[in-house]
């Protein structure tokens, strides 16, 4: 059977028209039953919405369903596992090697970081209390990665400190003397600018603070091996492994693997 070809916003007026009717005539039994669809539905629609409003670099849409979304008691979570993650990998894919559209990628990231900033703020996990300073190391203004990793980090419980992008090597140390967190987190999407990353660990034990901040990077281009070759303390490739590894190093109980 086709279904008729109704303007999306009539749609749920429609449905909440029948789910009247349904709780009005029918059994209670029945009526629970159809409002449980109706909101399984309903959340379909918000999540399918963030999606394609991601994909279609829709800053504003991608708000205003994602407040739906937390207004129809979605979790932040769930919101970014199935709508944000997915739609982002998909933009992200398509815009692999060298012929992309800048105004695209541009408007896709705006979308995605307005996304990010509407999940905020989040209920913060008091069993977690360590401080984490992030940034997107100097001449690199990539942020999409870095952005999704800071909201996990968030979501774990822990406080972060994210400087934003192109951070210079001073500024990270600034930072880091000054507001003394137990991490420093650094990305890098750009084969020429991750050894920025080797230049702020080399400056930490000039100024005598290496042994004071566990280093993390990750990104695009960085590798075990080269995280290992920088000295840097822990490397992971997403923000689940960052987690582990962070939780594992803060429990005490083992000790990190050698990179
Ligand atoms: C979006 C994008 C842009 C956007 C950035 C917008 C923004 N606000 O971020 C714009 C258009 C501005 C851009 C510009 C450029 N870009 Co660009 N860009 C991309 C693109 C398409 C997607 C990157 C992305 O966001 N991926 C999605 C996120 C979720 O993945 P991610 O960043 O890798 O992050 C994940 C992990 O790496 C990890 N992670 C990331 N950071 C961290 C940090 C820590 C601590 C941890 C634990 C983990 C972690 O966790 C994340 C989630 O899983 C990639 C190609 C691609 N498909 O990867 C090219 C790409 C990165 N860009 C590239 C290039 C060359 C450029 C330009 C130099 C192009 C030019 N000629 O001007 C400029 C550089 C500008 C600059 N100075 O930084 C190259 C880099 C090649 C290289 N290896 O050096 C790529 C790979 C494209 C290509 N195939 O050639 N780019």
């Amino acid at each position: 059977m086709s279904t008729p070809n109704v303007e999306r916003s009539q749609k749920w007026s429609i449905i909440n028209l029948c789910s009247q009717n349904i709780s009005r005539r029918y059994s209670s039994d029945l009526a629970r039953k159809v409002g449980a669809l109706i909101v399984e539905l309903k959340r379909d629609h918000i999540l399918s919405e963030i999606a394609s409003a991601i994909i279609n670099g829709q800053a504003n849409d991608v708000v205003k369903f994602i407040k739906a979304g937390i207004k129809n008691s979605m979790s932040a979570e769930e919101i970014l596992q199935a709508a944000v993650i997915p739609a982002t990998k998909r933009v992200t894919d398509d815009f692999q090697g060298a012929d992309f559209y800048i105004p695209d990628v541009l408007l896709a990231a705006r979308a995605i970081k307005a996304g990010l900033k509407a999940l905020k703020p989040i209920p913060r996990d008091s069993a977690q209390s360590q401080k984490i300073v992030m940034g997107t190391v100097e001449g690199d203004i990539h942020d999409i990665g870095k952005n999704l990793v800071a909201l996990f980090f968030e979501f774990a419980g822990f406080e972060v400190i994210d400087l934003g992008v192109d951070v210079t090597v001073f500024k990270f140390l600034q930072v880091v003397r000054e507001l003394r967190p137990d991490v420093l987190a650094m990305s890098a999407l750009l084969t020429t600018t991750m050894g920025s990353m080797s230049n702020v660990i080399e400056q930490l034990y000039i100024h005598h603070m290496r042994d004071e901040v566990k280093v993390l990077v990750g990104g695009g281009p960085v590798t075990r091996e080269f995280a290992g070759y920088i000295g840097a303390d822990i490397y992971a490739e997403n923000p689940h492994e960052a987690i582990g590894l962070l939780r594992q190093l803060f429990s005490r109980k083992r000790s990190l693997p050698e990179l």
